[in-house]
């Protein structure tokens, strides 16, 4: 069978095109790790969030040494924490979001980065975060969610290490922090 010369051509750009799709969606999965958001979060009452052991009182929680977990509301049309006072957090850490709406579906991206998920009402979402350098980062809701929306944003605010400290400290919170200095001299 003989194939015209055009048609070659056009099969070729084809397979080109194909091949050049997958590279892309390979080199983003494994190169700046773009990935989708699990439901690892877990399923929550959107009705009562008042009555959660986290999301009653959303905001930031030590969990380790440099990690934290972050609870936040997202509701119309602010974020708990974020909107009404920023959510502080400090530089070379890792931090988990935890994510859940009050009402509708809302967005929760951090502006110029990758970090971009909704807020399903009866799903937490939960996204890892590295933040390595002290930097203030805007947050806004990118899914419309009501007459206000493009007012829903709020400020991530990444400081050094020195100049955080969590407000309202509890023991709980003391006592991991001595925990983490007592396991740091038995290795040393
Ligand atoms: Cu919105």
């Amino acid at each position: 069978m003989e194939i015209h010369r055009f048609e070659k051509a056009w099969l070729g750009f084809a397979l080109l095109l194909i091949v050049g799709l997958i590279a892309t969606i390979t080199y983003g999965a494994v190169g700046p790790g773009v990935a989708m958001i699990s439901d690892s979060g877990g399923t929550i009452d959107s009705s009562a969030l008042g009555e959660h052991e986290q999301f009653s009182d959303p905001g930031v929680r030590q969990v380790g040494e440099n990690e934290y977990d972050v609870y936040v509301v997202a509701q119309q049309f602010i974020f708990r924490p974020g909107t009404n006072e920023p959510i502080t957090l400090p530089a070379d850490s890792t931090v988990t979001f935890h994510v859940a709406s009050a009402d509708v579906i809302h967005g929760f991206s951090i502006t110029g980065t990758n970090v971009n998920t909704m807020a399903i009402p009866g799903q937490v979402s939960k996204i890892t975060v590295e933040f390595d350098d002290p930097q203030t980062y805007g947050l806004v809701c990118h899914e419309y969610c009501g007459a206000a929306h493009h007012e829903m944003a709020g400020t991530i605010e990444v400081v050094p290490q020195s100049e955080f400290s969590i407000e309202g400290t509890d023991s709980g919170v003391a006592d991991l922090t001595d925990e983490d200095a007592d396991a740091d001299g038995g290795e040393n």
